[in-house]
């Protein structure tokens, strides 16, 4: 029985239990989770509700719904199948081939557990000939992005290997891994942002320099852990918690430099030196899934990287204090700042922080986390619900309540009067992280609410981004499509975006959060593989 089937019999018989809604606002959510805590003793083991509603009703809802997303999925692929099958991506558009990840079929193994999870038993045998084939010795020539063939590549095959059991994913996987662990093969071990496989010699993305950012040396950690947990080699592991040591070091707080509060980052960083070079910290572009790795590596070594652990408290504590901030619509935003001051500018990207949060705070019962993640999923979800495409942009800015407005230009204030923040850059790519965000709220509190927030959301990009190459982006989400399209699909449309939307509508024990932690890229790794300190 696939997983597709097990989630169709489940629902046709578990447990019929109904769960009382819950009014929107914190109120609400503290009641909510009183509730659950009196059903559940706490358990770091135990993150998502036990009391979804199951009526039958309900179920015929969600299988509905699951169902429209796989058809989407299912007709997607097969666009890509037709046009583009083994290109790293299709433009959805003109329905050429696009080679962006250096031609190894980043769709295809970004996608593989997608597939897999959705039970499209067909199209997962056609990925694995594919992905048996490939060469990771060779590309197409380019220097490979080291963070994109980590999150992307060697992500997708472990999880594709845990979900099916072939050792062909793990085989490839741990390829890869080894040819890329030469770009960490530097003075400090941070690694480079570049790195060419044909001349194993790193780079800068933008010319010669030794320039890194966060997220791009610190989202190894999980990948790495797991990788060495299945082949009892702790090189990877202890490659990507070099980086930390690194990263701890050079985090030492001192007056007059860029450095003002401790378990805060900057963005840039040198790789020779370790020391970093500027960019005040924030939760998005640049910086984002090095926290997130910081608590998720925690819960998939079962509980025993305390170090790890230790850096996040850290880090949320000067997140909370320097990083957020309440809005003139007094709703909770992520911004970019130190003690040195607030930058009111956001992007989307930080929106998968409210998920993370959410999780954290199961994962340490600490309900004032919960408080503010949920504060935080308000201003994210409020950037999707309060366009008419209900699809929200790339980039926004926000006003701190108490400010005045006259450093904005009259549409910046115009649009802070009429939806609580400006479109800096108004574009939509088909991102994932407010879907994963409130699909994270409605695993954890149950609240069907979230279910059918992100149903409007899926209503929007059907509307406005579906066409016959796939899902195009939208150039202008207060406008819709008329507006124009963008022709760009990038594989985290198959691996984040339409995995979240899915899993949202199938049965909730289908990937349960108490059984797996999901990569930056969506990919789900088990959980309580148990740890003892040594692989
Ligand atoms: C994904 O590739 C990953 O989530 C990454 O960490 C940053 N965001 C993109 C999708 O927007």
């Amino acid at each position: 029985m696939n997983l597709y089937q097990a989630f169709l019999c489940i629902g046709l018989f578990s447990q019929l239990i109904v769960a009382k809604h819950v009014h929107d606002g914190m109120m609400g959510l503290n009641g909510h989770m009183a509730r659950q805590r009196d059903i559940n003793s706490f358990s770091k083991n135990r993150v998502q509700a036990t009391n979804f509603t199951q009526s039958n009703d309900l179920k015929r809802l969600r299988a509905s719904r699951a169902a429209d997303v796989r058809n989407e999925f299912k007709r997607m692929w097969e666009a890509y199948s037709k046009h583009a099958f083994g290109a790293d991506e299709i433009n959805p558009l003109t329905m050429e081939a696009v080679t962006s990840r250096n031609g190894w079929g980043a769709t295809i193994i970004d996608a593989l557990d997608t597939i897999y999870i959705m039970g499209l038993d067909k199209e997962f045998q056609d990925a694995k000939q594919f992905v048996k084939k490939v060469d990771f010795d060779h590309n197409d020539g380019e220097p490979s992005k080291v963070f994109e063939t980590n999150i992307r590549y060697i992500g997708g095959l472990i999880s594709a290997y845990e979900l099916s059991g072939d050792r062909v994913f793990l085989k490839q996987a741990t390829a890869l891994a080894d040819n890329m662990l030469e770009a960490f093969d530097t003075p400090t071990g941070i690694p480079w942002q570049m790195w060419d496989v044909q001349t194993s010699k790193g780079s800068s993305e933008n010319g010669p320099s030794t320039y890194n950012n966060l997220a791009e040396v610190g989202t190894y950690q999980l990948e790495f852990f797991r990788l060495s947990q299945l082949t009892h080699d702790p090189s990877y592991h202890k490659a990507a918690q070099r980086v930390y040591d690194v990263l701890l070091a050079s985090n030492e707080p001192q007056k007059g430099t860029i450095f003002s509060v401790p378990g805060l980052y900057p963005i840039f960083l040198d790789i020779n030196t370790g020391k970093f070079l500027s960019g005040k910290p924030n939760l998005g572009g640049g910086s984002d899934s090095f926290y997130e790795y910081l608590i998720k590596t925690w819960a998939l070594s079962d509980f025993k990287l305390q170090r790890n652990l230790d850096m996040w408290r850290q880090s949320l504590a000067g997140l909370k204090k320097y990083v957020m901030s309440r809005g003139t619509d007094k709703l909770l935003y992520m911004g970019v700042g130190d003690d040195d001051g607030l930058d009111s500018i956001s992007d989307t990207f930080t929106c998968f922080f409210p998920g993370t949060l959410a999780l954290a705070s199961r994962l340490l019962d600490d309900d004032d986390s919960m408080n503010i993640a949920h504060q935080l999923l308000m201003s994210s979800y409020g950037t999707f619900e309060r366009m008419p495409t209900h699809i929200g942009p790339e980039n926004f800015g926000f006003l701190p309540d108490g400010d005045d407005d006259s450093d904005l230009n009259s549409n910046q204030q115009a649009e802070i009067k009429r939806y609580g923040f400006y479109l800096d850059r108004p574009y939509y790519l088909m991102r994932p992280e407010v879907i994963e965000s409130i699909f994270y709220f409605y695993r954890i509190t149950g609240d069907e609410k979230y279910a059918n927030w992100v149903w409007k959301i899926w209503e929007g990009i059907k509307e406005n981004c579906a066409v016959e190459g796939g899902f195009a982006g939208l150039r202008d989400v207060r406008i819709g499509r008329e507006g124009g399209l963008i022709g760009k699909q990038e594989s985290f449309v198959f691996a984040e975006t339409f995995k979240y939307i899915y899993l949202t509508f199938a049965e909730p024990n289908v990937i349960s959060l108490d059984e797996y932690i999901f990569s930056t890229e969506g990919h789900p790794f088990k959980r309580f593989n148990s740890f003892n300190g040594t692989f």
